[in-house]
């Protein structure tokens, strides 16, 4: 019997030790970006991603370093989105893990560079030989990362989202906005272990699809958190769908249609892990998390 949270919090310490090598105070120019990178990445946060990262490369019984380095760069790039999507010409949130807001910390010109920063830092990391020696597979770690948070992904997703503010979605339109805009990095951050471990084909599309699954449950649970929950569980606003009149799954369905939706997500989620064995109880424990959770 696995310890989820024990575990959660395990990855949590090891990679937020990670994130304050990678990213090291600095004191030259770039002190004032670096404070801000550094204050959006080394507090708070589940470090949900991460988790997925070193809990799907222990299946291929990866290398731990290298598992830790991706997972650092990947929750790199999620700090990135949270402090672009935070700005005023995005959700305009001044509020983000129970703190200010990089934007409102520091100011707007900051906060775009700390995303910038995080985000080339990111691919610098993966793209380092002390992330894999061999060179094709830290090619393909940056190749499908790209892919996952560009145009196809995470950007076209936020993209979606935001027009979505002003056109009528139907409820695979939505399905499409949740996998692109939060799925598509999830799902990456299971993919990546297959890549480090080099492993057959099968296996990388399997965990892609179970990433793509829990990462719709995810959005759609954040959704649903955000009439639920309350400021305090959640570090951030909540009532924000309902108040900029945006087409979510819980608008769509209603809250309990919505959870019926989203546990669908997790049952499929569930069935991808089928080629892993009992070696992925943990990923399994994990898929539950992610409607269990209370922020
Ligand atoms: C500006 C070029 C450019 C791109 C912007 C901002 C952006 C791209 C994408 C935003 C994607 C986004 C913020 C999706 C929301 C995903 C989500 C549910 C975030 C909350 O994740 P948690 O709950 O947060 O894991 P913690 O704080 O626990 O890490």
């Amino acid at each position: 019997m696995h310890n989820l949270e024990g575990s959660i919090e395990s990855v949590a310490a090891d990679v937020t030790g990670e994130l304050n090598s990678l990213i090291s105070p600095a004191q030259g120019v770039e002190q004032r970006v670096v404070d801000a990178m550094r204050y959006s990445v080394l507090t708070g946060g589940k470090r949900f991603r991460p988790f997925l990262a070193v809990t799907a490369a222990q299946l291929f019984d990866v290398n731990p370093i290298h598992a830790l380095r991706v997972a650092a760069a990947i929750e790199m790039v999620h700090c990135y989105s949270l402090i672009h999507d935070d700005l005023p010409a995005m959700d305009n949130d001044d509020l983000r893990r129970g703190r200010p807001t990089c934007h409102v910390q520091f100011d707007e010109a900051t906060a775009i560079l700390a995303g910038d920063g995080l985000l080339t830092l990111a691919f610098e990391t993966l793209a380092a030989e002390d992330t894999h020696p061999v060179a094709a597979i830290r090619i393909r770690l940056v190749q499908e990362l790209a892919r996952a948070i560009g145009l196809g992904g995470m950007v076209g997703g936020q993209m979606a989202d935001i027009l979505g503010l002003k056109d009528n979605y139907e409820i695979v339109d939505v399905e499409q906005i949740c996998k692109m805009k939060t799925g598509c990095l999830i799902s990456y951050s299971c993919e990546s272990a297959a890549i480090l471990g080099a492993v057959q084909d099968s296996f990388c599309s399997a965990l892609r699809r179970f990433g793509n699954n829990i990462g719709v449950a995810f959005q759609i649970a954040d959704d649903i958190m955000d009439v639920e929950g309350t400021v305090e569980q959640m570090g951030k606003a909540t009532q924000k769908d309902a108040g900029q009149q945006k087409s979510t799954i819980v608008s769509l369905l209603g809250l309990d249609l919505a959870k019926r939706h989203a546990r669908m997500f997790v049952d499929r989620a569930i069935a991808d892990l089928h080629p892993f064995g009992p070696r992925a109880g943990l990923l399994k424990e994990a898929a539950e998390y992610v409607l269990s959770r209370r922020s």
